[in-house]
């Protein structure tokens, strides 16, 4: 059998051990390599020769070789384990390197950080061993290879191998030696386990790190001069949590080797059914991390994984679930140094085989066990020195299978001093905590109060049943945060919050795995390639777009996450939901604004509020006045920022905030004056209608069009539900609801007002809407539509049911100098019913233009919520006003709905000669149907009757000396 279609992990390696900094020498292999493609398997070994050339580490298929494939379960190749088909791929690496002079005689290692699925490497000519697993390192002793002076290496890399089998995770399939290369010095320290604990009770921690035998452990900063292996206890120390990351420098040394550590002190144990860390209950503010850029793959640098650890800490997120392998070391160093929770996954995933039915899923057949184990056992030795790793993750979506009972057992007598997960198996048999992806609020709560329905797989199991329901629960995955969404998670944190059963959860997922193909600039998906068998866009999901900036969901999980909770006004209570730190490297702030200006502002003084406390505060008179009445709206800030710089962000960075609404005043009325009617066109206080449309077509002496009743929007993919199944959109088209037919049934001037009466119905379908629109002003307007459902929208026996609506409100088309846009309302991004908590009350100012959200795939996007009132003009100043009666929605772009609906990426969007603004009274939330549960109810438009107030007013001119702010 060919070795990488084998059940062989690996020949000529080395045992796993642990990612060491060692003072012996070492000598980087990255950089430029020669490189050659081949589209099957070639025999011999590789002989350079007119190659090109290759970046290492970096995939083949992102610089210019062959094409990156996104599939989410589906294999690319026949279900016919362990064989791959003939068209493999296979990537010829080869490089000359010089050794150093001073180079030690006594041997050297070879070392790869993962290569993707599986190589053979050879050293000048000669081979030195084979490995698969992706997402592990792989080691070969090579110091009998190796010659002074000039060397050569050699890596064949098969992109599919038996390990693919192992590897059907949701992402992008990327060939290559996508990590470090690495020449070592042979290691005179092999390895080092570091166990440092920490007693809460006592404070004291003892560290006994296995090793080297004759080797010495120093920890300066405590005075520790140890033997290896020998327990040391350390009466007073510094715990490690992800609040508090105290580290401390180590060393161990043996005659001509150093080895540096970074050592934290913590103890994570089960108790009682809880899950705790140096004595307390961890809560999962957590996010799954694929490894991912743009440009690069999962070739990832140290700033991008840096930038991902930061980005991280300063909204809130205090763990992360490394979805769904190991990720490169470094990651996991960063993760120490600032501080995260990790739950470190193994490369497994055998999803694909849910298209057998699971028969043959390797995670069920012995033949597979070493090569699952061999992987789990690479990852916990490779990562055991890590305080911020405190679960190990067995697999991801692998079915039920016996192996894993095997990976738990080795990994449980191995490291007993860490918690195991598996997610997929329902008896939960293997796995320290119940788990489950996706569910809808109503399971999540059930769980919480340990009333959850018994799963199939335990109903006959009364034993494993009363083991599973003893079980802390993490929310595995969650909140599917593709394009537009998530929607509901304030809901989700709240259930998480309230039951102690539930231990926290990871949103999926960080970051849109798009590509920009070199010299792209759309972001490429599954399908771009006309692949017959992909996943399209599912994996552009992410809380970041590709190029690491946060997406809109990002902001809204940073709020619900808030680790200090204020509320108020006066008292203000202020809660700490810490688990370890007070709230002294915080500063309370508070501002007082009328309209949006601020008008007063100071500081709070906080009294020490420990973790879990409260406390209450009386605010400076000032902060709450509430004496003289004011005809703008008054609204009180609170905000906690940080005192001091801190590793992952710099003082004055807000952690939490909080708003107080003090008194809203009545929005004035327009004067009304009388409707001027001219035959053709009427007018009324400064706006002109066309009796035949019923529409206005000049609003003060500008072109327009409009408005008119709007219940559509581009559908996000998280209407469209799970590819195209249970989403909203289906119902919503089959209403019609995307080509609805406009008809004036009325024009008539009754009095002061003019009342337009219209029918707003979709082609093919009797259902519809009476829209009636009546109009009243002076110099200014006033518009109130009302809209009430007409027909079967229940539906019939032979017409669909419809039972909500995407929006409901007008669109009036702009000229389109009417680019900025000023608003008093919440912002500054925008929100939606089930998505608006990271949306403050102030005054904004965006263009057109920056009121979009670049989602990868264009959908609906960019509403602004509880808008009191909005200004559109022009580069003079000179415009249009319009007033909420209190409030309404807005969205403005340069394309219309339909144009927004039919792209399929960035570019397709071609900027019109008009903006297209819809003032709506509401829309449907987000939720996140796309994998997961829709909007809950209490976030849905029903199909129903309405009634919405405007008021139009004009903007002169700007006087020229004042400035545009
Ligand atoms: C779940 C997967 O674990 C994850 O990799 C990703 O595919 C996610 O869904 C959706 O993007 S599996 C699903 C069947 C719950």
């Amino acid at each position: 059998m060919r070795y990488f279609e084998d059940l062989t992990p690996s020949t000529g390696t080395r045992e796993p051990r642990a990612w060491l900094k060692s003072s012996r020498p070492r000598l980087s292999l990255n950089g430029r390599w020669q490189f050659k493609l081949w589209e099957t398997v070639p025999d011999g070994p590789p002989r350079p020769d007119g190659w090109g050339e290759l970046e290492v580490p970096g995939h083949w298929v992102l610089q210019g070789h062959d094409r990156p494939r996104y599939t989410n379960t589906a294999f690319p190749f026949p279900i016919d384990p362990p064989y791959t088909p003939d068209a493999n791929p296979t990537g010829d690496h080869f490089r000359w390197f010089d050794l150093p002079d001073d180079w030690p005689a006594d041997g050297a290692v070879l070392r790869f950080e993962g290569v993707d699925s599986c190589f053979k490497v050879w050293v000048n000519g000669v081979e030195a061993g084979t490995a698969k697993g992706s997402r592990l390192p792989s080691e070969f002793t090579v110091g009998h290879l190796l010659r002074p002076g000039r060397n050569s290496l050699a890596v064949r890399v098969h992109q599919w191998s038996s390990g693919s089998y192992l590897e059907d995770q949701d992402m992008w399939w990327l060939p290559g030696i996508f990590r470090d290369v690495t020449l070592l010095a042979r290691p005179l320290i092999d390895d080092v386990f570091v166990h440092a604990s920490y007693d809460h009770l006592t404070g004291s921690g003892i560290l006994r790190v296995e090793t080297a035998p004759d080797a010495v452990v120093r920890v300066p900063e405590l005075g520790i001069v140890a033997e290896a292996g020998v327990p040391v206890t350390v009466p007073v120390v510094e715990p490690w949590s992800a609040e508090l990351p105290r580290l401390y420098d180590a060393t161990v040394e043996v005659p001509g080797e150093t080895v540096e550590l970074r050592i934290g002190f913590r103890t994570v144990a089960m108790v009682d059914g809880v899950f705790t860390a140096n004595g307390q209950p961890l809560f999962f503010r957590g996010v799954n991390r694929h490894e991912h850029d743009e440009r690069r793959g999962r070739a990832m640098t140290v700033e991008a994984m840096r930038e991902d650890v930061v980005l991280m800490k300063q909204h809130n997120i205090n763990a992360v679930r490394t979805a769904h392998y190991p990720p490169h070391p470094a990651f996991l160093d960063l993760c120490d140094e600032l501080g995260l929770w990790v739950i470190d996954e193994c490369d497994i995933e055998t999803h694909g085989f849910i298209y057998t039915d699971w028969r043959g899923n390797p995670a069920d057949d012995p033949a597979w066990a070493p090569m699952m184990l061999d992987r789990m056992r690479r990852m916990v030795e490779r990562d055991k020195n890590h305080p911020s790793v405190v679960i190990w993750s067995l697999a991801n979506e692998s079915h039920r299978g016996r192996n894993f009972g095997e990976l738990a057992a080795w990994t449980r007598e191995r490291d007993p001093g860490r918690a195991v997960f598996y997610e997929r198996d329902r008896t939960y048999e293997f796995s320290d905590f119940y788990s489950l992806m996706y569910p809808p609020l109503e399971d999540l709560e059930a769980i919480g109060t340990r009333t959850e329905d018994v799963p199939d797989e335990t109903a006959e199991h009364p034993e494993l049943e009363a083991r599973r329901r003893a079980l802390p629960f993490i929310l595995a995955e969650y909140a599917h945060a593709m394009g537009n969404g998530p929607g509901g998670l304030a809901d989700y944190q709240r259930i998480l919050e309230r039951y102690p059963r539930l231990q926290g959860g990871f949103l999926w997922e960080w970051i849109d795995h798009g590509l920009l193909l070199p010299g792209a600039t759309d972001h490429v998906y599954g399908g771009d390639f006309g692949e017959k068998l992909h996943g399209a866009n599912f994996c552009i999901d992410g809380l970041l777009f590709p190029n690491r900036t946060p997406s809109p969901g990002l902001p809204e999980y940073k709020k619900v996450l808030e680790p200090v909770r204020l509320a108020g006004p006066n008292p203000l209570v202020v809660h700490n939901h810490r688990t370890f730190s007070g709230v002294d490297d915080l500063e309370f702030l508070w501002s007082l604004t009328e309209d949006g200006v601020e008008v007063d502002a100071g500081r709070l003084e906080v009294p020490a509020v420990g973790p879990g406390e409260s406390t209450e505060i009386r605010l400076p008179a000032q902060a709450s006045a509430l004496s003289a009445p004011s005809s703008l709206e008054r609204v009180l800030t609170v905000r906690a920022v940080l005192a001091k710089d801190e590793a992952w962000a710099t003082a004055g960075h807000e952690v939490a905030w909080a708003q107080f609404v003090l008194d809203s005043p009545v929005v004035p009325g327009v004067a009304v004056g009388p409707v001027v009617d001219g035959g053709e066109v009427v007018r009324v206080g400064g706006g002109v209608f066309d009796r035949r449309t019923g529409r206005l077509v000049r609003l003060f002496g500008q072109r327009v069009d409009g408005p008119a009743v709007d219940l559509w929007r581009a559908p996000t993919d998280n209407d469209n539900g799970q590819g195209g199944r249970n989403g909203v959109t289906q119902e919503w088209r089959a209403a019609g609801l995307d080509r609805l037919v406009h008809r004036v049934d009325g024009f008539d001037v009754m009095g002061d007002e003019l009342v337009v009466r219209a029918r707003v119905a979709p082609e093919g379908l009797g259902v519809g809407v009476r829209a009636t629109y009546r109009w009243s002003g002076e110099d200014e307007l006033r518009l109130t539509v009302d809209v009430e459902p007409e027909g079967e929208w229940g539906g019939t026996a032979v017409t669909p049911r419809c039972g909500s609506w995407p929006r409901v409100g007008v669109r009036l088309v702009l000229p389109r100098v009417l680019e900025n846009v000023r608003w008093y309302g919440r912002g500054p991004g925008e929100a939606y019913a089930d998505s608006r908590e990271a949306a403050r009350i102030g005054l904004y100012t965006r263009t057109v233009d920056e009121l979009q959200t670049p989602y990868v795939v264009p959908q609906e996007n960019g509403a602004r919520v509880d808008v009191r009132w909005a200004e559109l003009t022009d580069a003079e100043g000179k415009g249009l006003r319009v007033t909420g009666a209190p409030h309404f929605q807005l969205t403005a772009r340069r394309s219309t709905t339909e144009d927004l609906e039919a792209a399929r990426h960035r570019s397709d969007l071609t900027p019109r000669d008009h903006i297209y603004l819809n003032l709506d009274l509401a829309q449907t939330g987000l939720g996140s149907a796309s994998c997961g549960p829709a909007a809950t109810s209490d976030h849905v438009l029903d199909v129903a009757s309405y009634s919405f107030t405007l008021h139009l007013r004009p903007v002169p001119p700007r006087d020229p000396g004042t400035e545009a702010d």
